[in-house]
């Protein structure tokens, strides 16, 4: 039976207090795979190196993004919940890929250019092959769905191309996954300049809630979120910041636009905004609680994670192998 499941493979990267974009976009939706799926979801450590991280905190947000995982709902006895530094075979075939990808392509990607300029003291090479690892992480598992938000598909694009070029070129090897990427909460902005995209890395705090935030902090950045100068509740072109808070509160009600729009007929930005602040609270405190459960005992952590990396391990190995077979590195 478990053959026959599709498997799914997804990551966060532990760069910094994840965001209800990163819940929205990523982690909730996982969350409703795990019974029809054979899923595997890591903590992408060796991706958040790409940005300089002071080492502690880089250690500490790797078992909260772990903890905020399982706090969300995933069970570690139905998924495969791993770091990715745990496995080495993430490295060694990023480096066999990065030899079947091209530099202009990576040139293209967004997220680079984004990136180079956010860090111009710092354009290492990591960032640049940074999709050559994610392509590395996908194609280890023969994933054949990868759930990620809007800001990944070009990401995604070009590990299908490294797939089908490598299958292309030796045999099949690497099963070409499909992006899975959901309708709601594709893309949450960043509530101080809702024509970016809500980051956990943004420098200005009031840009983005964090999953972990406290509900006075919750309710405080949604009532300072920058809107415009209509006072009507409702989805229009052009009114980037209301879009954003009614995707939100629809994320996370369930409620669509129309019926949005309905609730606050009559009422201003003021009461939609306290809403939504309230309600986004509310809804993550029993996350909350879990997440601070988990944190007390890191033993229980590690013990995931180590039972996480050995699955993880078994599988990689054997795609490993297939590849260097196929390349023609000699095998002992
Ligand atoms: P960073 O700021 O460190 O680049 P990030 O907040 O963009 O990080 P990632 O770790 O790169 O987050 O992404 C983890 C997952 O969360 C991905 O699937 C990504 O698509 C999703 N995601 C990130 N930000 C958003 C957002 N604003 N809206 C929807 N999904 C998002
Ligand atoms: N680049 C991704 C994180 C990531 C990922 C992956 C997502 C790294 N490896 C593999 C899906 C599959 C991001 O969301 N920024």
């Amino acid at each position: 039976m478990e053959q026959q499941k599709k498997t799914i493979f997804s990551g966060v990267q532990p760069s910094g207090n994840l965001t209800i974009g990163n819940y929205l976009g990523a982690i909730k939706n996982w969350t409703a795979l795990q019974d029809e799926y054979n899923c595997i979801y890591c903590v992408v450590d060796m991706h958040a190196i790409t940005v300089r991280q002071v080492p502690a905190e880089l250690r500490a947000r790797t078992y909260e993004t772990l903890a905020v995982y399982m706090a969300a709902g995933l069970d570690p006895e139905k998924n495969t919940l791993f770091v990715q530094s745990h496995v080495p075979a993430h490295a060694v075939l990023a480096w066999d890929l990065g030899c079947y990808t091209m530099f202009g392509e990576l040139s293209r990607m967004t997220q680079f250019k984004d990136k180079s300029l956010k860090h111009a003291d710092n354009i290492n090479a990591g960032l640049f092959t940074y999709p050559v690892l994610m392509a590395a992480d996908i194609l280890l598992y023969q994933a054949d769905l990868v759930p990620v938000g809007q800001d990944q598909r070009q990401h995604l694009e070009l590990a299908r191309d490294i797939a089908t070029r490598f299958n292309n070129s030796y045999s099949d090897t690497f099963t070409v996954p499909e992006g899975y990427i959901a309708k709601t909460g594709m893309k949450i902005m960043s509530l101080a300049e809702p024509t970016k995209k809500m980051s956990k890395s943004d420098a200005n705090p009031n840009a983005s809630v964090g999953i972990l935030d406290s509900r006075d902090d919750i309710i405080r950045k949604f009532r300072r979120a920058v809107t415009d100068s209509d006072t009507v509740v409702r989805y229009a072109e052009g009114k980037d910041g209301i879009n954003n808070l009614m995707s939100i509160y629809s994320c996370f009600t369930g409620k669509d636009f129309e019926a949005i729009e309905r609730e606050f007929e009559g009422k201003g930005y003021g009461d939609f905004k306290l809403a939504v602040g309230e309600t986004v609270a509310d809804c993550l405190a029993p996350l909350r609680e879990k997440f601070d459960a988990l944190m007390k005992d890191k033993k229980y952590l590690e013990d995931v994670m180590k039972n996480g990396a050995e699955r993880a391990n078994y599988i990689a190995r054997k795609t490993i192998s297939k590849v260097h077979r196929k390349i023609g590195y000699v095998g002992l």
